[in-house]
């Protein structure tokens, strides 16, 4: 795509910096940065950081082919837009977590506010033939303000969650005005087509009054707009090329001698109810329950690092975790073994990709996500001659189309045992088989494949 099709604006809540040696903020930055340093343009976004003054920005710093705007938000913008409505309500509802929701209707004016306050500072930056990439539930209502601000740009938006069915999203008050926020955009992508699915039984609604042309054109309140399936991709090679690099150095090998043999299953995550941390330290437990065998075979490393600090929920979960951990070990240890190495921190992506290579099964089991990188990641740090396996939630989108991991549901802790005594003892003829299937997915729809096609999607239409 040439440069002098318009600008990509690219526009998220929050906007990371690329910094040496710095592990990414998580999968949409992992994405975000592959899709700009491919194309140039403006990263546009807060700047993580929260003032006691009114909010500052933007500040453009030009690293490349691209300037990163940030700007600041002040205590009760983060408080009632970023942990309130966003995280405590939007998150729950999108994963079908509805217990999580904490509603209050200041929380639901923040989000507004600064939905608005985003597209004031945004428009400063803007020329008329930019398009605009607008991403993550933290926005929803972004184009809607700036089409009131009178701005015709192309606009699209890309929900990196799932997207509930509306017998849970009416769940979340506030729901009949994103739906309208929603209508405001030229094209919108989910990552797969359930989400589309669920999508199109909202629109469905009395309260939007759409129609459909087909299955992927809808007609709304004052225009049309594009809705269609992009699932995110990894970039397959510089994935394979850290993992290979990582391998030799000291601190995988050392990671290495530490197994004394055993067999390494791996879980990366941010820490978040989510992605199913509990239910999977329970089947672990139950793993070496019901398969003795195993305590001499396996050891379990979980890495992850506390996000949302100040969300009640994700302080119950840390303590929980802890709590858990602490009694499988103290269960189950012997003097030369500890079942679980639980890390509470992140992982810089160089060693993180050498410590997938070097582990023979990667557990990825949340309760519900909208891809899971960390799978695809997985797959793709595999050695070719002698592959691991993925034992994949049937709930993370990335089992529609790695179908050929153990998929397993997290809720059951003996699928989940089950699938792990499978892959502890899968032989290597099947492996292969299983990598070989998944790497060719992988690479068929890697991260150019998806901001190829909805860039081109959002500059012509489809
Ligand atoms: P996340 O919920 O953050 O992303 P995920 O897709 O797994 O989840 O991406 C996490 C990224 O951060 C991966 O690249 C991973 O390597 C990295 N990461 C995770 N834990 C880490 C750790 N402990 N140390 C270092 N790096 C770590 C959201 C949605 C997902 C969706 C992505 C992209 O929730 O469903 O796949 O966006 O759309």
């Amino acid at each position: 795509m040439s440069t002098s099709d318009g600008r990509l604006v690219i526009v998220s809540n929050r906007v990371a910096i690329p910094e040496e040696n710095k592990p990414a903020g998580g999968g949409l930055a992992v994405g975000v940065l592959a899709a700009l340093r491919d194309h140039g343009g403006i990263w546009f976004g807060w700047s993580g950081e929260v003032t006691d003054r009114e909010s500052g920005g933007p500040d453009i710093t030009t690293i490349g082919n691209t300037d990163y705007a940030t700007i600041q938000i002040n205590r009760s913008d983060y408080e009632q837009y970023y942990n309130g409505y966003s995280n405590r309500v939007l998150w729950p509802v999108c994963h079908y977590l509805l217990d999580f929701i904490r509603y209050d209707q200041a929380d639901f004016e923040g989000y507004r506010r600064v939905n608005a306050m985003f597209a004031r500072k945004l428009m400063s930056l803007l020329q008329p033939d930019d398009i605009i990439w607008v991403h993550d539930y933290h926005l929803i209502p972004l184009a809607s303000e700036l089409r009131s601000a009178g701005i015709e740009n192309r606009i699209g938006f890309f929900l990196h969650v799932p997207f509930p069915a509306y017998e849970a999203l009416r769940a979340a008050p506030g729901h009949e005005y994103l739906l309208r926020c929603l209508c405001a955009y030229d094209v919108l992508g989910f990552h797969t087509p359930r989400d589309l699915a669920a999508f199109e039984t909202c629109i469905r609604e009395p309260v939007v009054g759409a129609e459909f042309e087909d299955n992927r054109v809808i007609r709304v309140p004052g225009g049309k707009l594009i809705a269609d399936v992009f699932p995110i991709g990894i970039d397959v090679d510089e994935v394979r090329g850290m993992a290979e690099e990582a391998s030799g150095t000291k601190r995988v090998k050392k990671l290495v001698k530490s197994l004394d043999e055993r067999q390494l299953i791996i879980g990366v995550d941010r820490l978040d109810y989510s992605k199913g941390l509990m239910q999977r330290m329970l089947a672990y437990e139950r793993l070496l329950e019901k398969y003795p065998n195993s305590q001499r075979l396996v050891t379990l490393m979980q890495i992850a690092p506390p996000t949302r600090a100040g969300v009640r929920a994700y302080d119950e979960i840390r303590n929980a975790l802890e709590q858990v951990s602490g009694r499988i070990n103290g269960r189950f240890a012997e003097s030369d073994w500890v079942p679980i190495r639980y890390l509470n921190k992140g992982v810089a992506r160089v060693p993180l990709m050498g410590f997938f290579r070097k582990a023979a099964i990667g557990l990825v089991t949340p309760v519900r996500d909208g891809m899971n990188l960390v799978a695809k990641e997985y797959v793709a740090a595999q050695d070719p001659e002698d592959p691991g396996v993925l034992v994949l939630s049937s709930l993370a989108g990335a089992a529609v189309e790695l179908t050929d991991a153990l998929i397993v549901n997290p809720h059951d802790r003996d699928d989940v045992a089950d699938g792990l005594a499978t892959a502890i003892n899968m032989p290597l003829a099947e492996r292969k088989r299983r990598y070989e299937s998944m790497i060719e997915v992988l690479g068929r729809n890697d991260i150019t494949a998806w901001r190829t096609r909805f860039v081109d999607a959002l500059r012509n239409g489809g």
